[in-house]
């Protein structure tokens, strides 16, 4: 079956290799790329040592989300002790919450250095898909590379699953490089989004490679929703607003690259722009690079893709495919230690898009956790780009469950970005600037340009009754929103006098 000087393996016999309590870093950032059949596998093992009294829990590191395979079985099956850096699965999502898993939320900039510091103690493991692998220690990714460059060189063995689903004529799409560490570490040089300053594969001693398991699985990427009429007015009006910081010479005439961030609001705030004549032909230097953007690549609405990963879905992932040498002129994948590296996004400028679960009156957003205290996904590379962008923006609805929470409250139950690093936040309201203006000033503008109608009242109320500070900030009323969904189970007709004192 193969030619290579590796054991060929089935995924029980891989698995079969890894005890509990061992490290691994996987393949995978979202499910693209991501190691299928041995994760699998390992959940199988690790029932079947349960089922036995014995314990089995490995710790899972990944480049971010990753699908059904890895998260969903290895979850299924209690088999994870610790989690890093993103997910986005819900049955993990409940044991992270339930304290059964531990979960380090983290930049996925940071991940491959922190690794290489060694503040994440032995990598036993990589377990990574490949499209195709050389005898010398060779490795060709496929849809991702994520962080499986540096789990390639860290690990103590490796195991790759050579997926046929992915062509070897991917080869030419990635572009592997890592910086050295301090205090010998230089600059990155990538000066323009498309500049190629890597290698193709991934080399390693192949000594390290214990076994190759064999596959034929298609990405568990399962696409997005239809859009709404609320995701396309948040998309309008983020396009709109760029448009007019081009007219206003805010942004050169030539565009600057675009980050965006993944689900539907990305999807629709992408169709937006490519569907407006306004908009020049524009770059992306993201992370993650979803369905929307393979038509705007094919009509040149975008002109070149820099990110971590091919977010497709299989439709989409059959149209690349079939065009790819097409596609080669137009994409490069890099390590996530590039493409969210925050030097790069401040040289060449970027215009970063995320998506906020909650934004307060000062400007701070929380991409993380409901109520301050359930997890959804994580930072991801949210991080990474707002704290660094030409302009960072922050969209999503100005509600939630039907109206009963409200996007925009006094106090931000839990703080992943700062009122430092937030500029603009766009709602289907409309759009409030933030730049250059006193917290009090944002506080209206908020209000007034993002705040859904039927909390604006009780928003203004708020801070007529602040005492005279710097902030609009009350320590006792602050939380008043959050409370009185948790005790009433809607954000709406708040009774100030309840929460005062
Ligand atoms: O809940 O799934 O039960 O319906 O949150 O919300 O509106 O569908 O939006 O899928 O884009 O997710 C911030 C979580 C938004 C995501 C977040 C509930 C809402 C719904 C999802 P249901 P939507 P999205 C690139 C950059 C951090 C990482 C990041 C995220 C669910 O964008 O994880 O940006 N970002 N990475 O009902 C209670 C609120 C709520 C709320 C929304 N205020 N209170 N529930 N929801 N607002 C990607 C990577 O880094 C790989």
């Amino acid at each position: 079956m193969s030619s290579l000087p590796f054991p060929v393996l089935t995924p029980e016999e891989a698995a079969a290799m890894i005890h509990d309590g061992q490290t691994i870093g996987f393949s995978g950032f979202t499910p693209a790329g991501a190691a299928k059949a041995i994760p699998r596998a390992l959940a199988q093992r690790a029932r079947a040592e349960h089922a036995v009294g014995r314990p089995f829990k490995v710790g899972v590191m990944t480049g971010a989300s990753t699908g059904q395979s890895l998260d969903g079985e290895l979850a299924e099956a209690e088999a994870i002790s610790f989690r890093t850096p993103y997910q986005s699965h819900p049955v993990l999502r409940s044991q992270i919450n339930s304290g059964q898993v531990k979960f380090f939320d983290m930049h996925l900039s940071l991940l491959p250095q922190v690794a290489r510091y060694g503040f994440l103690g032995p990598i036993h493991w990589a377990v990574v898909e490949a499209a195709e692998v050389t005898a010398g220690g060779g490795i060709l990714l496929t849809s991702s590379v994520g962080a499986s460059n540096t789990y390639l060189r860290l690990a103590e063995k490796v195991l790759i699953e050579v997926n046929r689903k992915h062509p070897p004529s991917l080869i030419g799409m990635h572009d592997i490089w890592e910086p050295k560490d301090p205090p010998a570490r230089q600059e990155i040089p990538v000066y323009q989004v498309d500049d190629r300053v890597g290698a193709m594969l991934c080399l390693i001693d192949p000594k390290k490679i214990a076994g190759i398991v064999y596959t034929d699985l298609e990405d568990e990427s399962s696409g997005f929703d239809a859009s709404t009429p609320l995701t396309d007015q948040i998309g309008q009006n983020v396009a709109d607003f760029l448009v007019a910081e081009m007219r206003n010479g805010r942004i050169p005439a030539q565009f600057l690259p675009l980050q965006s961030g993944v689900g539907n609001i990305a999807n629709a705030v992408l169709g937006a722009l490519g569907a407006n004549p306004a908009v020049p032909a524009f770059e992306m230097y993201t992370e993650v690079l979803q369905d929307s953007v393979i038509p705007l690549l094919e009509n040149g609405r975008c002109s070149f893709a820099s990110t971590c990963a091919l977010t497709l879905s299989p439709e989409a992932m059959r149209r690349f495919t079939a065009n790819i040498d097409f596609f080669r002129t137009k994409i490069l994948m890099r390590p996530q230690e590039i493409s969210n590296h925050p030097e790069i996004v401040r040289r060449l400028g970027i215009v970063s898009m995320n998506t906020a679960i909650e934004i307060d009156l000062g400007g701070n957003v929380n991409s993380t956790h409901v109520m301050g205290r359930q997890m959804m996904n994580g930072i991801g590379g949210s991080g990474d780009f707002t704290r660094n962008a030409y302009l960072s923006i922050f969209s999503c609805p100005s509600t939630a469950k039907g109206g009963k929470i409200s996007a925009i409250v006094p106090l931000v139950s839990h703080m992943d970005h700062s009122e430092h690093s937030v500029q603009i936040i766009i709602t289907e309201q409309g759009v409030a600037d933030l730049r250059g203006k006193d917290p009090h000033e944002r506080a209206t503008i908020i209000i007034e340009n993002c705040a859904h109608p039927d909390y604006r009242p009780q928003l203004r109320e708020y801070i007529t009754m602040l005492k005279k500070g710097h902030q609009p900030m009350s320590l006792s009323l602050g939380p008043a929103f959050h409370r009185a969904f948790l005790r009433h189970g809607d954000m709406r007709n708040i009774n100030w006098d309840e929460w005062k004192g």
